[in-house]
């Protein structure tokens, strides 16, 4: 298990490598490059520059999160083979700077959601939260103009305003689009880049759809155990692989996350994960915890257990934390404040060391 951090690159986050490499046990970043659209191909020279300055800081750029996949490809439409081969192009010159892992996600049009980005906890410290029927009764327009207004520092990845302008057009193109005929797109795709990812030695990790639940009428696709299942099926090659993200599929409640973890980290699947707690709040309504299992509602132990029974050897990253300790919310990122994860972080890594030393390895 390698462990990572999430930094969003240089004047896209206000935590700097120097805070992240003074956590312990920290080696590896999670990077990207947010400012290049879905669909084009990463220039050369800034993989070069963020891996450079990543490894001046004493840190690794281990793993992409994400390279995009443009609506074309997702939808089947007729510009997606250029856009395809744009993918190519950015994972054969990811592979030159020595990048293993690539995590992206296939939730269309919109990446993660919540109901709310700032919610005040009675400790003082503050989380996202996600309530069902808030998200009922809001239009996709005014949640995308709530988050461009509460997030004004750094765009949201995935509801970008400039985007966002367009979004009833977005979602009006997913009208009459079966599971089955995603499926065949995914399909589609997996089998156009796997051979070059397998050549460049980079594992693809899919991301979950965050929250594994109907939003604006959105297809969903990787939302369970069957699903996941199904698109690992679609193309049967180790380098078509998992993110593992605990959040996003416990989100849904019921969901055996370390059988999950048994089953495709077994099969050697599971590339990236990324790991935290949520507390339910009712059956579909939940808030992000801090990571502790006493904090949330998920068995943090148990999952960290299930990726040492399968040898996981990937890598790993703690997710959403609370804003805690003064961090002010609304200049950092949703979810990516620095204390909390920095906690989690340690956590984790207590939990592993235990469950290696008892288990004599
Ligand atoms: C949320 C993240 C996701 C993730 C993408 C992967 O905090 O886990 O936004 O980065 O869905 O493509």
């Amino acid at each position: 298990m390698k462990m990572t951090f999430r930094w969003f690159g240089e004047n896209q986050d206000p935590i700097s490598l120097q805070e992240i490499r003074q956590i312990p046990g920290m080696t590896g970043i999670v990077t990207s490059l947010l400012d290049i659209p879905a669909g084009e191909a990463w220039p050369e020279e800034r993989i070069k520059a963020v891996t450079e300055a990543v490894t001046k800081a004493g840190l690794k750029v281990e793993v992409i999160e994400s390279v995009n996949i443009h609506e074309d490809i997702k939808l089947g439409a007729s510009g997606r083979d250029e856009k395809i081969a744009n993918y190519i192009l950015t994972i054969e010159r990811l592979a030159k700077y020595g990048i293993k892992c690539i995590c992206y996600n296939m939730m269309p049009v919109l990446d993660w959601a919540r109901s709310h980005l700032y919610y005040d906890l009675p400790d003082g410290s503050n989380t996202m939260r996600y309530q069902a029927s808030f998200m009922d009764d809001i239009t996709p327009e005014a949640l995308a103009e709530r988050y461009a207004k509460e997030s004004d520092v750094y765009e949201m990845p995935g509801w970008e305003p400039e985007r966002m302008k367009k979004i009833n057009e977005l979602l009006k193109s997913y009208e009459g689009m079966t599971t089955d005929s995603f499926y065949a797109n995914m399909k589609y795709f997996l089998d156009a880049i796997i051979p070059h990812a397998e050549k460049a030695d980079i594992k693809m990790a899919v991301h979950p759809d965050d929250p594994p639940l109907p939003i604006f009428g959105l297809p969903k696709l990787i939302i369970s155990h069957e699903n996941i299942r199904r698109y690992l099926d679609l193309n049967p090659s180790k380098y078509n692989g998992l993110t593992l993200c605990t959040g996003s599929l416990g989100a849904k409640k019921g969901s055996d996350i370390p059988a999950m973890i048994r089953e495709f980290g077994a099969e050697g699947r599971i590339h990236f994960t990324h790991v935290r707690n949520l507390k339910f709040e009712n059956d579909t309504d939940f808030y992000e915890s801090a990571h502790l299992s006493s904090c949330g509602s998920l068995d943090m132990y148990a999952i960290m257990k299930a990726f040492h029974d399968v040898k996981f050897e990937g890598w790993i990253r703690p997710d959403h934390g609370r804003m805690i300790w003064d961090e002010i919310a609304k200049k950092g990122r949703p979810g990516y404040g620095l204390y909390d994860r920095a906690l989690g972080t340690n956590y984790l890594l207590g939990l592993w060391e235990a469950i290696c030393r008892n288990n004599s390895c």
